[in-house]
């Protein structure tokens, strides 16, 4: 039974899904926005955990074109916590009216194409069917956890939880025995929160992580005032900076400076907080030479701030190149390995052999455990929309598609699923720049792409594969001149034959908005029109 129709139908009401929500009606298009979570937000909603804050400033992480909710709006510090986020995207469904589109609670179970009608057919858990000539992800590159399993965990009667999908009702450590597997982002920001009400708190890590201190701090009025007279500027500038973000880019080779100096830059960086130290030269990312020596900056405050050397050792990250994991920007992480209650545990020596009722066993000895604490990451962007069955023209679905790898056009567009658009899929830059800056492009762009196509009389476009195969190529020559090529992370996937595709495109957010403006300019050649259904039911 069909429910309903509308041009478009969007999944998920995060920052992306909400934006895309407002650019449709106000270029005139119907749509549905179908959320999976009770409230809007996504990241910001589910990513609820004590210590949950954006690694980017609060006033660069807002929509550009919300500027009078913007000027109302206090951020009251300098990176913004998960509360203030959700705050933030509620305001902006019930400022610009968008909470008659969204549908809280509803999960896409399938999006099927239907060729002969040049329709999506999306069915979701809720039972109701919506035709829409449009289909729109606004998943999230983060969204869907990454499942882990350990010998024996069946028989651990303790809590279990995880940062992406932290109770709403909170979980009280106090006086518990509580152990944290993961030391990316969210493990770097829980663990010290949850160090300060925990009896005993075990760090169960496999990789440790470079982090720099965010130096977060309340938002001073004037700095606030100063933004808000300059905003117009800033914006600009971001829209068209490698990272959409500020992060003062010297342009300088680091192994061109002189070692004082050197230092001089990173320290004033690492002092005044944020991920500003892996931007400050140009050649981090890319020069072994220069790598190791912001690497070696970073190892040397580690032995700084932590009082036993031996564990300070356990902490300091040398399999991966700085930057080539995500840096983690935290507050008082490698402080908190000081406290008596704080244990670090290298699974690499003693990996995780089974588990008790009440504990986790290490290979050799038992630690005491009420609640495990999983931050242990994420099916980065394909996780998703994994989970829904999305079936293109020829009845193959996207997981099949991309199960030699994700391959995109742009990171918007997939070659067989006609009419379907991601926002910030793979091989866009999304990850790797300020998401609020991607966010607005991406969605920008596909709106204007449907309006053009309403323009031309259009029923149905689809990338060709020739035009998919040459993004995924200049996706991989980008990312193979740097040290990304060398190290494995949750930026790269690899295929069924065993072929490594490397997912964010690295080339800079306004390299990514002049290409893709280009193909905007040329009328989006790249994308073939189909026959109108009238004539291919002739
Ligand atoms: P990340 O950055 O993917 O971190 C996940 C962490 O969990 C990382 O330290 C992993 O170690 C660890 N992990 C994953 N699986 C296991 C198993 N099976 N055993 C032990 N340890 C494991 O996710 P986050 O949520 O922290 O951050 C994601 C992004 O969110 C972040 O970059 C920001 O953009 C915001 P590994 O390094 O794989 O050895």
């Amino acid at each position: 039974m069909v429910d309903e129709r509308h041009d478009v139908v969007v999944i998920g009401a995060g920052f992306a899904g909400l934006y895309a929500t407002h650019m449709l009606r106000q270029k005139g298009f119907t749509s549905v926005t179908l959320e999976r979570g009770s409230d809007v937000g996504g990241t910001w909603y589910w990513n609820r955990y004590p210590g949950a804050r954006c690694d980017i400033e609060s006033l660069f992480y807002t929509y550009s074109w919300c500027e009078e909710l913007n000027e109302e709006w206090n951020w009251s510090e300098r990176y913004p916590a998960q509360a203030e986020l959700l705050s933030y995207a509620r305001a902006v469904a019930d400022r610009y009216g968008l909470w008659d589109n969204i549908r809280l609670d509803t999960e896409v179970v399938s999006a099927v194409y239907q060729p002969d009608k040049a329709e999506w057919v999306t069915r979701t858990s809720s039972g109701s069917v919506i035709r829409s000539k449009y289909l729109v992800a606004a998943t999230g590159c983060l969204s869907a956890a990454r499942p882990v399993e350990w010998p024996g965990m069946q028989h651990f009667d303790g809590k279990v939880v995880r940062t992406s999908d932290w109770p709403e009702d909170g979980v009280d450590v106090s006086g518990m025995n509580v152990a944290v597997v993961g030391t990316g982002s969210s493990g770097i920001q829980v663990i010290p929160e949850l160090a300060r009400s925990a009896s005993r708190l075990t760090v169960l890590q496999r990789t440790p992580n470079f982090s720099m201190p965010a130096r977060n701090r309340p938002l001073l009025p004037a700095e606030v005032a100063a933004f808000r007279v300059e905003s117009a500027r800033i914006r600009e500038s971001a829209k068209h900076h490698p990272s959409g973000y500020d992060t003062n880019v010297t342009g300088l080779n680091l192994v061109d400076q002189r070692p004082e100096d050197v230092q001089k830059e990173l320290t004033r960086r690492w002092e005044s907080g944020g991920s500003a130290l892996v931007w400050a030269y140009a050649d981090v990312l890319v020069d072994k030479r220069a790598n190791e020596i912001a690497a070696k900056f970073i190892r040397d405050k580690i032995r700084a701030i932590v009082d036993d050397p031996a564990v300070a050792d356990r902490l300091t990250p040398w399999d991966h190149a700085l930057g080539t994991k995500r840096p983690c920007v935290d507050t008082n992480y490698y402080q908190t390995f000081n406290r008596p209650n704080v244990e670090v545990v290298d699974l690499r020596q003693e990996p995780i052999s089974g588990f008790g009722a009440r504990s986790v066993e290490l290979a050799g000895r038992s630690i005491d455990l009420d609640v495990l604490v999983l931050a242990t990451g994420f099916q980065a962007f394909t996780g998703s929309l994994d989970r829904m069955q999305i079936v293109g023209a020829d009845r193959i679905s996207l997981r099949e598609k991309w199960e030699d790898g994700p391959k995109t056009f742009l990171g918007v567009a997939v070659s067989g699923f006609p009419n379907f658009f991601m926002i910030t899929g793979p091989g866009s830059p999304s990850v790797f720049s300020n998401m609020m800056v991607s966010i607005e492009q991406h969605v920008e762009w596909i709106v204007d792409m449907i309006e053009s196509l309403r323009d031309e009389g259009a029923s149905a476009v689809m990338v060709s594969e020739e035009e998919e195969a040459k993004w995924v190529a200049h996706v991989d020559a980008v990312a193979s001149q740097t040290l990304f090529a060398q190290h494995d992370s949750w930026y790269v996937r690899y295929g069924r034959s065993g072929n490594r595709v490397f997912m964010p495109y690295l080339g800079g957010v306004g390299e990514f908005r002049r290409l893709s403006d280009e193909v905007a300019g040329r009328g989006y050649k790249e994308f073939i029109r189909l026959r109108a259904p009238e004539s291919i039911s002739d």
